[in-house]
């Protein structure tokens, strides 16, 4: 009998292959299926300069469920885990139910939803976990293995035909180190997407070819779980998790290993919520890192975590790309709505602190900036987008302005905030929906009379927003644009615009496009032909 983990919707689900590495090293005979892999494409719907991708969920047939049925039944499953996050609620009862009508098998749901959401789970499954899954589902897998009870084990719920036991949450585990790395090897992985199972398991969410190789490009990981911060849109403002961190010495510990696995690795990608958290940490990793790895590597920032002497280490040690969250220019809505403590001048500090990091000696020359902002909220008014303006019209240029809608999980306070206040419906909430409910409560809002136009008033923003990242554009042009509403009806003009002085740029900077070469010759040719492409959208 085996415990099967089944991922959805995600190939390269972290927290799904460090599940599996740990049962793995409590020898428990593991699988992992990724059931069907989340496509990106360019967004349709809007006319945006800035790179916009939208996920999207393709349509489960039956071909899919039968392709999941025949694995199953090969691997005779004691245990069936299913992780899950809010948009694949209904996908996750779905399945569920076909499993059941054909095997005599308990599963257990765990992942962001259950833990957020039980409530809404535990009814559609025979258990769910709530919270950190580790030992949970290490205690579960040996009580079924040995056919021991299972019915008391900390942070699981349990549905006997109706009957549900919530019992008690368990302490997060304090040391991190006891932790495996997780598994991405190809052993007991299987695929399964367009309704069979993939012989080309090699494509991730971003379409890069980073699993299941050994020769890989790219390797993920993550140093430390939770946040310190407690923004309203975000999980980590519940109280299932806290910042905790890997040592030093444990995360090369890894990372040594994979650069003697993988002899092409070109980048490391942490997840981690914010990276430059603990001058400490910090400064010892940046020694290490440039030391022991010296490769190029992608991390999270926030405004209020920018330190020069962490950043200037970690730029040494070969920080090349980062994303901070914006999320608006506007102090009044950043700190009633989204919780978030920084003041303009803060958030416009740490972006002068990156920009500084450009001249930094590296083993990148290049240093790519994101800034995210959070889009479509209707609660942004004109005066709040106008600041917003403001904002990005002072921060240094050369910075790349990438938005994503506003989404409603269940319990974050901004979905509760939204739903008290009657602006939007339960209906809109992430899992309520079948697929991904956000482009559902946008269109709710645009067709609200009150509302009338928000889209197109915020798209406007968006563009000139998109406008002030360039260094060849002129300040005073995109105030006196914004002053006079020009285009504010000719969207299409704004965005011509923008494509023209990026294309613009682009010829008379080419250097500034060093990382676009070297994306193009970080995945070998031979992948690429294999692949069809250099980043797999579809
Ligand atoms: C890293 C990360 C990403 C990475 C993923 C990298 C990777 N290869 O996995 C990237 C950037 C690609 C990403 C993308 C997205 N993400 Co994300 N991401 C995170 C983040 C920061 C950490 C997730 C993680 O791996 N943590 C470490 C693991 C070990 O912890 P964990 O996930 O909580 O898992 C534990 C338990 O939940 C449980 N568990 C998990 N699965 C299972 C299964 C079983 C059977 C059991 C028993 C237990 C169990 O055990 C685990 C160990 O304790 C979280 C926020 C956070 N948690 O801090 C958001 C988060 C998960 N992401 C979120 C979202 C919305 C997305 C996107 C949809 C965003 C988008 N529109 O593009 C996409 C979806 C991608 C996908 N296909 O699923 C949301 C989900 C919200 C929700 N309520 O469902 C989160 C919670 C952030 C938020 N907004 O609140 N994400
Ligand atoms: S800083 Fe980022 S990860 Fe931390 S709570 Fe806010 S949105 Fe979430």
């Amino acid at each position: 009998m085996n415990v099967i983990l089944v991922s959805l919707f995600h190939n390269d689900n972290f927290a799904v292959r460090l599940l599996f590495s740990y049962l793995r090293d409590n020898n428990i005979p593991v699988y992992y299926i990724s059931f069907k892999r989340l496509r990106q494409k360019m967004t349709r719907t809007l006319k945006n300069d800035y790179v916009e991708m939208h996920d999207y969920h393709t349509e489960v047939t039956e071909e899919d469920i039968n392709a999941l049925l025949n694995q199953l039944k090969i691997l005779n499953p004691g245990l069936i885990g299913i992780s899950l996050q809010s948009p694949h609620l209904q996908i996750a009862k779905r399945l569920t139910q076909v499993i059941k009508n054909k095997f005599k098998v308990p599963i257990v749901w765990g992942g962001s939803h259950p833990t957020i959401d039980p409530e809404s789970c535990i009814k559609y499954t025979d258990m769910i976990c709530v919270g950190e899954g580790f030992d949970a589902m290490l205690e579960l897998s040996q009580a079924i293995l040995q056919g021991r009870p299972y019915g008391q084990i900390k942070n699981l719920w349990l549905n006997k035909e109706g009957k549900i036991t919530r019992n008690p949450s368990r302490p997060l585990i304090n040391n991190l180190d006891i932790l495996p790395f997780a598994s991405f090897d190809g052993k007991n992985k299987i695929y399964i997407d367009d309704g069979q199972v993939q012989t080309d398991r090699n494509i991730d969410y971003f379409g890069f070819g980073f699993t299941d190789d050994p020769k890989k490009a790219f390797h993920q990981t993550m140093t430390s779980f939770g946040c310190p911060m407690s923004c309203s849109f975000c999980i980590n403002c519940l109280d299932h998790d806290r910042f905790r961190r890997r040592s030093v010495s444990n995360v090369m510990q890894e990372l040594i290993q994979t650069k003697k696995n993988n002899p092409g690795l070109k980048v490391v990608f942490f997840w981690d919520n914010i990276f430059a958290i603990n001058k400490k940490w910090c400064l010892e990793f940046s020694e290490r890192y440039e030391q022991e790895i010296n490769l190029p590597f992608f991390n999270y920032s926030h405004p209020l975590c920018s330190d020069m002497e962490i950043f200037t280490a970690l730029r040494k040690a070969g920080w090349a790309i980062t994303v901070m969250g914006i999320q608006s220019g506007s102090y009044n809505l950043r700190k009633t709505l989204y919780d978030r403590k920084e003041t303009n001048e803060q958030v416009l500090e740490a972006t002068k602190r990156l920009n500084k990091l450009r001249k930094v000696r590296s083993c990148r020359s290049y240093f790519r900036i994101y800034y995210d902002y959070v889009k479509n909220n209707p609660l942004e008014g004109k005066k709040d987008l106008s600041e917003s303006l403001d904002l990005f019209l002072r921060f240094p240029k050369g910075f790349i302005f990438q938005a994503f809608n506003l989404s409603f999980f269940p319990n974050y306070p901004i979905t509760n905030y939204f739903l008290e206040n009657g602006y939007i419906n339960e209906k809109d909430v992430e899992g309520n929906a079948t697929g991904t409910s956000a482009s559902n409560w946008i269109s709710t809002f645009d067709s609200k009379k009150e509302y009338h136009g928000f889209l197109r008033r915020h798209e406007y923003y968006y563009l000139l927003f998109s406008l002030a990242q360039f260094k060849s554009f002129p300040n005073f042009i995109i105030r006196f644009i914004e002053r006079k509403k020009l285009f504010c009806n000719r969207l299409a003009i704004l965005y011509s615009i923008c494509r023209i002085v990026r294309t613009f740029e682009l010829a008379i900077r080419i250097s500034n496009y060093a990382w676009i070469w070297e994306l193009i010759t970080q995945i070998p040719l031979r992948e690429k032909i294999k692949n069809r492409t250099l980043v797999r959208y579809e």
